[in-house]
This record gives C-alpha cells, structure tokens and sequence, in this order.
C-alpha cells in the first residue's frame, strides 16, 4: 500500500476507537442556551426542516462532513454514509481524494451516485494539494464522482504535527482565488476541527466564497490524532496543542457577524445531537456538521447503527423546534437565546 492510503487507515482506527475528542476541549455550546416555549401552539409534524444546499433541497439542515476514501474499509463508510444521507435527505461529502488523485484504481472507494443518486455531494481536497492539481485537476475529481460541490479543507494545525506534512501554508488565497472563478457557487471552504475565524472568513468572503464550515474545536481534533500516531517532539508538540483552534460556537458566531446573513455557514465540530445542532441552527448556521458520531456509529453498527443515531439526532432537533415554537430554522432564528460564560469573552474578543 502507498502511505497516503496507510496513514488514512492508521486515522481510520485511532477514529474508530481513540481518544481524539480531548476531554478539555469544548464547541462552548454549553454557553448557549435555547429558551423554552411553555406554549408551542404547534405540533410535531408542522417542523419543517428543509433546506437548500448546492443547488438542492435537503430535508434536513444536516451534513456528514467529509472523512473518508481510498481503501475498501473507507469505500464501504462512504457507501453507508452516503445511503444513510439519501434515505434521510442530508448533504454527504466524502473525505480527502489525495488518494485517488495519486491512484486512479483508489476511486472506486469515493463512488457513492449508485447508492445516493440525488445526494447533495460535496467532493475535498486539501489546500495545498489544490495547488498541485491545480483546477483542471480539481474539476477531473469532482466529475469522477459526480459531486455537486468542492470542499477545500485547510489543516495548518494537522499539518505542523505529522511528520511528513506541509511547513509551508504561503499562497493560500491565491488558490482559493482560482478555485472560486472556476468553480463559484459550488466551493466551499472548510476548516477540519481548529475553526475559521472571522477575518479569515472575511478574506474568503471577499474573494468570492460563498460557502465556509467553520469546523471548529470541540469534537476531533486532527492534532490529537496525529499526536497519537507520532513519536518524540512531533508528539510533544502535539500534546501541547491537542485543544488548539477556535471553538466551533465562537467561530459560528463571529464569522456570521463578519460576513453578513448572505454567505452559507456549516457549523462542525463537536456536534454530537439534535439540541447542538439546534443551538448552532440559532446562532446563524444555515447547516450543521457531523464527522466522528456517525462514523462511530456505522464502525459499530454498520448502516443501522449509523441510522440509529441519526434518528436521534433528528428527533432531538426537531424537539427543539417544537419547544422554542419554532416551525423552521427561519423561525429558530428569530428566537431569544441566552449566552454566557467564555462564549462572550469570544465574542467581546473577536
Ligand atoms: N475533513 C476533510 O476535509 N477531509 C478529510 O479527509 C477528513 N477526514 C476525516 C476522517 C475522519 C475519520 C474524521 C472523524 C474527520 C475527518 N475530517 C476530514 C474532518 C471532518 O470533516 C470535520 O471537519 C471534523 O472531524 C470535525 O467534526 P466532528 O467533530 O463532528 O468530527
């Protein structure tokens, strides 16, 4: 096996069952309270949860963000996921395609149009990997799996704790530049658990980027799994900066204000239920993010188990519409909400 396709399978199990949400790290959602409608005057079934996203309309305001591919293990994930994300009407992405750029025999691992043949499909790669398949080559990815979308994901965190990852994170936006005259509407830029602040999400605002995961702290954190799997002082640096980033409720939060109600916003990072994804609903993301729950879930227990835990998931969101009186993410918005704590020192700060 080539190392892209090993390092990928080394994730994969420190994913599947190591300690890479660090105990001390927090979205700081729990600094963001909901307020409760004694009244409803509603039921259940008028919670109407849908949602346009890359030219489609979700049923959910959800989205399994990127993970995996490249191996048959990972190509089975991205079937389920993808399957999962059809039947429920949520967006998919698939994980980095580094590996079938290297490999076209990799590609079969990121097809997922036979069993999602409507999914609103985000494709990903890295940003400096973006500048070595320049957009020709961007485009040949998408279209090899027949994705809606683009996901550019920045990692300078991951990158400084692996060994053998980038140092240099020069030209940046000059990439991103290219990327949006070719591909508009249809990029997203997203973060892969450190979060994207407000004057970043300025910047890419300004270029033209119309839509941004904040993906921040919280939930995985990419330097922590890397500490796992180095040695000496890429581990010890990763130690130090396993609770590094900006957590995904300051990120969601300050980055809204930064650019305006215009720009689609996915919160990620750390969004574990319903009430979360309700609470960054509120806060102003037009999406919410999942990675690590559902890829857990469907390690344990394949498409089912992956199912299971969505359908909480769902009902807890839908829940708290029903208690804030809320009959769509639109009305969820327009409610009062209470923040305390360090979430406003964030945002007092940024
Ligand atoms: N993000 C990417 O943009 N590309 C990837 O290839 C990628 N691989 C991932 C693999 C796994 C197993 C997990 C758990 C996450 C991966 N991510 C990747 C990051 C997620 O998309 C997401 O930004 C991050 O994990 C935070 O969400 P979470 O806390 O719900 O996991």
């Amino acid at each position: 096996e080539d190392t892209t396709a090993r390092r990928k399978d080394a994730h994969l199990d420190l994913c599947a069952t190591g300690d890479v949400e660090p105990g001390q790290n927090s979205t700081l959602l729990e600094c963001v309270r909901l307020v409760h409608c004694a009244m409803p005057e509603m039921a259940v079934e008028d919670v109407d949860l849908r949602t346009p996203f890359l030219g489609k309309t979700l049923s959910a305001p959800l989205l399994v963000t990127g993970m995996t591919g490249g191996t048959e293990r990972a190509g089975t994930v991205n079937r389920d996921l993808a399957r999962l994300a059809e039947r429920h009407g949520l967006a998919f992405g698939v994980g980095s395609q580094r590996a079938m750029a290297e490999d076209a025999s990799r590609a079969a691992s990121y097809q997922v149009r036979q069993v999602a043949p409507t999914v609103a499909l985000l494709g990903n790669i890295g940003l400096y990997q973006a500048v070595r398949l320049g957009v020709d080559g961007a485009r040949r990815l998408m279209d090899a799996i027949g994705a809606d979308g683009l996901a550019l994901h920045l990692n300078a965190g991951q990158e400084l704790t692996q060994p053998e990852g980038d140092r240099d994170f020069r030209g940046g936006y000059d990439v991103v530049e290219s990327l949006v005259r070719a591909f508009g509407d249809r990029l997203m830029v997203k973060e892969t658990g450190c979060g994207i602040g407000p004057d970043v999400a300025r910047r890419l605002a300004d270029l033209g980027v119309r839509n941004i995961d904040v993906s921040g702290l919280g939930g995985t954190s990419w330097v922590r799994v890397e500490q796992l799997r180095a040695k000496g002082m890429q581990a010890e640096l990763g130690a130090e900066f396993s609770a590094w980033g900006i957590p995904t409720a300051a990120a969601l939060a300050t980055v809204r204000r930064a650019v305006g109600p215009d720009l689609r916003l996915v919160a990620s990072g750390g969004i574990r239920t319903g009430l979360e994804a309700a609470k960054v609903l509120a806060l102003g993301a037009d999406l919410a993010g999942m990675a690590l729950p559902l890829f857990r879930a469907q390690q344990a227990g394949g498409f089912e188990g992956a199912e299971a835990v969505l359908g909480v998931i769902l009902a807890g969101l839908r829940q708290a519409l029903v208690l804030t009186g809320s009959r769509s993410c639109a009305e969820l918005r327009q409610r009062p909400r209470v923040v305390t704590g360090e979430l406003k020192d964030w945002l007092a700060a940024l």
